[in-house]
């Protein structure tokens, strides 16, 4: 756990500040609704790819070195989208402590008191980077092809592909824009409405 140990001494200040504006955080007193653990839990499903029942941080961190080895993302970008998932498995999936591994449960109980804090918005940090990793042309727009490609590269049923995403494409213009983009992400972790965006995910459709 040295390399955990590492990044996560990486302060916020060392993150881009776009990831990090305090300007924006809030809280919520609401409770997470059954929608809520629903996406939680395809989240950690898709995530737990070799359905072991538990996650470790190697295994959450890997899609970087994905990431990096396909090219899709610049040794130097795939080392930022690293610190990003290590504060989030740190802040988010261990409540705060480190921790080698996770179980699913775990996970959706540390989630659900995550995201009534005050740093509920750092759930999203690593989404910047993962965007410019789909994004596989560099032109600044995720196609409808790109986010299928991302979806099957990961092992997730395409099926629901088109209707994710013409949920996020909220400008009908057949394109997902990265604010589009962080956006649906907001959406999917933090909000517990059904409907629209928040229906549908990044990670395949929802499990029961
Ligand atoms: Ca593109
Ligand atoms: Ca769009």
């Amino acid at each position: 756990m040295e390399y955990l140990r590492r990044l996560s001494n990486l302060t916020l200040q060392y993150l881009p500040t776009f990831l990090y504006n305090t300007e924006n955080m809030s809280t919520s007193s609401e409770e997470p609704s059954q929608f809520w653990y629903k996406k939680m839990k395809t989240f950690y499903r898709r995530a737990d790819k070799h359905s072991h029942g538990y996650i470790t941080f190697e295994e959450y961190i890997k899609i970087a070195d994905y990431f990096e080895k396909t090219g899709q993302l610049s040794p130097v970008k795939a080392q930022h989208l690293r610190r990003a998932l290590a504060h989030t498995w740190q802040h988010c999936w261990c409540h705060g402590t480190t921790c080698d591994q996770v179980m699913e449960e775990e996970f959706i109980s540390n989630m659900a008191e995550f995201v009534k804090g005050d740093r509920r918005e750092i759930v999203t940090l690593a989404m910047p980077y993962i965007y410019e990793a789909i994004d596989l042309n560099k032109n600044g727009e995720i196609s409808v092809e790109e986010y299928r490609t991302f979806l099957s590269g990961h092992g997730i049923d395409t099926t629901h592909a088109d209707a994710a995403f013409a949920a996020m494409d909220t400008n009908n213009d057949n394109v997902i824009s990265k604010e589009e983009f962080l956006h649906a992400a907001e959406e999917f972790f933090l909000s517990n409405e059904e409907g629209g965006v928040n229906s549908h995910c990044f990670w395949g459709a929802l499990i029961d």
